[in-house]
């Protein structure tokens, strides 16, 4: 008797616990974050207009490295070269998208994506990167592109500068040469003139603190320039000025019959204040922001750099023993031609950092790294990604979009986001598609609930692909690419599903979930009802 006694109580209780659990909020990283305001999950849809796409870019995707007249660009040069990427692995074939665009469009077709950010190889369609000598055939891949998109309904976002410079252009000081700024201008123009018809929406550089710090500050990406003093700061200078002559170009001959929208991709981390209650930790995230996003997109949406950068750089450079600022001054007829020059903002991001404020350091030799006086670390318990950089924080998403909201008020796309898990066969990718689930949800909340203007949300990355230095090694796709296999085949991941959910919704409808939550409510019920039975039989 005394068991089943037991019993009787376990059953109801268990019943109680269960339906109420149907209730519960939602948290998709229960374990890792518990902070029902800040981490419950918000039911909801997005703007009518709202966008969702997903990204690549021609390095990392295309493979035909050297295919019908392409030129050499500095990645082609740098992983031929050896030593800089794991494996030495390099995009000569990668996922062979230049044979295998069709594919790739059925693939954005099938999720129900109607835009598709991708980005053109300069050296493609300008091999040595000057405007005298055009490949058609280079133009005719992204005409076909193009076509194959519009068949499907799906319309461009396309990157003009996703980090592969043409070689020749490099040979002579690449972005550290001021003549680059009208280089790119002419590259560009050519792309409005053949593909502008038809963008609604022109990229012209995707991350360019990578590139000026990457490429030119560590030496870690292409072309593998490193000194971290003054090269950032000239090569950044040189990036702005032609990102505006790119802009007014659009503006002035382009826009007014092709209609589109140009703008710039600028990469962060949301950087939280380590404490909330303490001004000096508040500073040093603020300015974490300013000297990553500030450096480009104070110019180009208030006119100059960051009020902090210009001092601090310029008080480093007296002590530092220097005539002048490392930090080059935009003239006053620099600063009204930049300013302004972006009808939107576009954000990649993936993680969070924690920022607090460092002693003023104003020793030799002189670093970028050094000049903001920041300390910026993640804790080893958040949840990890196949990448060491990227920590899962779904809820800085947020609080980065409301910064910039708040910073620039201009409209802002989500031009990247997404995770990596490591190099082995899975589709099941749990992972995945919690992030794209939670951060998404963080995006809707930054809408609804704060107010932030965004209008579109881009999954990095539609493939796997090359990563950069980590090679094949870092999986970001939602398609698994087998690079073993010469037909590259492709095959859907759990988060094709996911993604593909939330954009059927246009958000997140309780509905879909109500599946689990029944299941739960019910056996609760059953529990519950068993328990009453149990006691009724049993007269307890
Ligand atoms: C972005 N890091 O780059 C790029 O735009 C993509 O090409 C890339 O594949 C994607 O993010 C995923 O990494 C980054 O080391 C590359 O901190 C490296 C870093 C961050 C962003």
């Amino acid at each position: 008797m005394g068991v089943l006694k037991s019993l009787t109580i376990v059953a109801m209780v268990l019943g109680c616990l269960c339906t109420t659990m149907g209730d519960d909020p939602e948290y998709v990283y229960p374990d890792d974050w518990n902070d029902p305001n800040r981490d419950s999950f918000l039911y909801g849809t997005f703007p009518d207009d709202f966008i969702f796409s997903s990204a690549t870019s021609a390095y990392q995707i295309e493979g035909g490295w050297n295919t019908d007249g392409k030129g050499e660009s500095i990645w082609d040069n740098f992983t031929h070269e050896g030593g800089h990427v794991y494996r030495n692995s390099n995009g000569d074939i990668s996922c062979d998208s230049y044979n295998k665009y069709k594919e790739d469009v059925a693939l954005m077709a099938a999720m129900g994506l109607k835009y598709y950010r991708f980005s053109i190889a300069w050296s493609r369609i300008l091999p040595q990167g000057t405007i005298n000598n055009i490949n058609e055939a280079g133009i005719n891949f992204y005409q076909s592109l193009i076509d194959e998109m519009a068949a499907n309904g799906i319309k461009p976002m396309i990157t003009l500068y996703h980090w592969d410079l043409p070689q020749a252009l490099q040979d002579i000081g690449g972005w550290d040469n001021p003549d680059i700024v009208q280089h790119f201008k002419n590259y560009a123009e050519l792309c409005f003139q053949r593909f502008g018809d038809r963008v609604p929406l022109w990229i012209t550089f995707n991350e360019p603190w990578i590139v000026t710090l990457f490429g030119y500050g560590t030496g870690q990406f292409a072309p593998g320039i490193s000194e971290i003093a003054y090269t950032p700061y000239r090569v950044t200078h040189n990036i702005i000025k032609s990102h505006a002559a790119a802009y007014h170009a659009y503006n002035d001959t382009y826009k007014p019959f092709q209609n589109g929208q140009l703008g710039i991709t600028l990469n962060s981390d949301w950087s939280e204040p380590w404490d909330r209650t303490n001004q000096t930790s508040l500073d040093a995230s603020d300015r974490a922001l300013q000297f990553n996003l500030g450096w480009f997109a104070h110019p180009i949406f208030k006119g100059d750099y960051p009020e902090i950068m210009k001092t601090k750089i310029a008080k480093k450079s007296t002590a530092q023993g220097l005539s002048e600022s490392r930090l080059p001054a935009f003239t006053p007829e620099e600063i009204a031609y930049i300013k302004g020059t972006g009808d939107f903002f576009g954000l990649n991001t993936y993680t969070t950092n924690q920022a607090v404020a460092n002693v003023e350091d104003l020793s030799n030799p002189p670093s970028y790294w050094k000049d903001s006086d920041v300390i910026s670390w993640q804790e080893g318990s958040w949840p990890g990604s196949g990448s060491g950089w990227l920590k899962i924080v779904p809820w800085g998403i947020r609080r980065l979009i409301n910064w910039i909201d708040n910073e620039y008020n201009v409209p802002i796309y989500v031009t990247e986001n997404g995770v990596s898990t490591g190099d082995k066969y899975e589709l099941d990718d749990i992972i995945r598609q919690k992030y794209y689930r939670a951060y998404i949800n963080e995006v809707l909340k930054a809408i609804v609930l704060d107010g932030s203007n965004v209008k579109g949300y881009t999954a990095w990355s539609l493939l796997d692909n090359f990563e950069w230095g980590a090679g094949y090694s870092e999986r970001f796709g939602l398609h698994f690419v087998d690079f073993n296999d010469p037909d590259r085949k492709r095959l859907a991941k759990g988060s094709v599903d996911v993604l593909s959910e939330i954009i059927k919704n246009n958000g997140f409808i309780k509905s879909d979930d109500k599946g689990n939550a029944h299941v739960v409510t019910s056996y609760g019920l059953a529990f519950t009802c068993f328990g009453v039975l149990l006691s009724q039989i049993l007269n307890i």
